[in-house]
């Protein structure tokens, strides 16, 4: 009797704990959950989350997202100051930060011409090095850094930002030392040193029609050529009125078509207006400051406010349209403090980059995306 009694408990405990799990997922109250099973809902962090000192940051982190990158620790100006001096501590305290939250983990960025040091490209007279220096310099970057968090990062930018807005080549010293082949070869140097590892071309920009095609030029050949990159990064730095989505969709497609991933990266958006709208996400872009181009110090208006959140809901929309082919969006920060949008391209602008607020509080569209991400079946 007493036996019956404590299985009948055991079967009612197990309805019900069941039944509270399936609500759960049918009401998620955060962005993760809403997002579950469709794409990896990521945030870029810094080291003042990472060291575990933004405490009201890492509270939203650990509720809302499920995936991070490093927004500057893994750069290799940050990682390699001087030649095979190597500088892990702030990129260990990310990746143990990741493990110890559960989180995918991404890495960003391996080869960049810019944050790179200085001495990554000269001889110890000033001079250019040769083309087989610098594909060393580059192989022993690449080999140290993914080999010390080989089997812990899920993916890493390999490459970042090597195409120009109308398709050509960014003429950067990599480009102008190795030449293109510099993809191909940072592409196989990663994978020797993780072959289970994602490897990813990351830029901004990709709505536009000349870098879609340049993307998808380099891509292809690269593919054929049977190098492994599995994804492109979109890096969705946007604004109110750029991209323009239909076009941000066609590279989407486009992107796919390759047998890429694609991942959403480094979602944000200004509302500020801008000293020059065709400077992409260039981080060298730096014009003096005026309180003109400072309009909302003190709060954004409503209406201002209002479009921010249709341009959320409607990239959302855009996403949840093709999931299938999306595997992770990742906001290019947390709360609008610490948003590199406020220094940037004008320095010490108020601005509302993000989808949580000054004080670590959602904005009301962060309840709708949940909604809309619960609601798609
Ligand atoms: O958000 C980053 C900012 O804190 C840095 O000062 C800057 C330079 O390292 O890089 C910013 O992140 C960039 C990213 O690494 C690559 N795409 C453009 C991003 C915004 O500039």
């Amino acid at each position: 009797m007493k036996k019956m009694k404590s299985l009948k408990y055991t079967v009612i405990a197990t309805i019900f704990v069941f039944s509270s799990c399936t609500l759960k997922l049918r009401n998620p109250e955060t962005l993760k959950d809403a997002y579950a099973g469709k794409f990896l809902i990521g945030a870029a962090i810094n080291t003042g989350i990472s060291s575990g000192k933004d405490t009201a940051s890492i509270r939203v982190l650990k509720r809302e997202f499920n995936s991070i990158v490093a927004e500057n620790c893994m750069k290799s100006e940050n990682l390699q100051p001087e030649k095979g001096v190597f500088f892990f501590d702030e990129a260990d305290r990310f990746v143990k930060f990741g493990e110890e939250n559960n989180t995918v983990i991404i890495g960003h960025t391996l080869i960049w011409h810019s944050q790179a040091p200085q001495w990554f490209f000269i001889d110890e007279n000033g001079r250019d090095v040769s083309r087989e220096e610098l594909i060393q310099r580059m192989k022993d970057h690449i080999t140290t850094v993914v080999g010390r968090y080989k089997g812990k990062i899920r993916g890493w930018d390999v490459v970042n930002e090597a195409i120009e807005d109308d398709g050509s080549w960014r003429n950067s010293k990599f480009y102008r030392i190795i030449g293109e082949d510099y993809i191909r070869l940072a592409f196989e140097f990663a994978k020797a040193a993780d072959p289970d590892c994602e490897l990813y071309y990351n830029d901004y920009s990709m709505a536009h029609e000349g870098k879609r095609k340049g993307v998808v030029n380099m891509v292809e050949k690269l593919r054929k050529a049977g190098v492994k990159i599995d994804g492109i990064g979109m890096q969705g730095h946007c604004s109110l009125n750029f991209p323009d989505l239909n076009e941000f969709e066609k590279s989407l497609l486009a992107f796919s078509e390759l047998g890429c991933k694609v991942n959403i990266t480094e979602l944000d958006f200004t509302v500020l207006p801008t000293p020059n709208p065709s400077i992409g996400a260039d981080v060298l872009a730096n014009f003096e400051y005026q309180q003109s181009l400072n309009p909302y110090v003190d709060g954004l208006p409503e209406d201002v406010a209002n479009q921010l959140y249709e341009r959320y809901k409607d990239l959302f929309k855009l996403f949840l349209k093709h999931q299938d082919k999306v595997d992770r969006v990742t906001l290019w920060g947390i709360a609008d403090d610490a948003s590199w949008r406020n220094n940037w391209p004008i320095k010490g602008r108020t601005d509302y980059a993000l989808l949580f607020d000054r004080n670590h509080q959602p904005k009301p569209v962060v309840k709708e995306l949940i909604l809309m991400g619960a609601e798609d079946k």
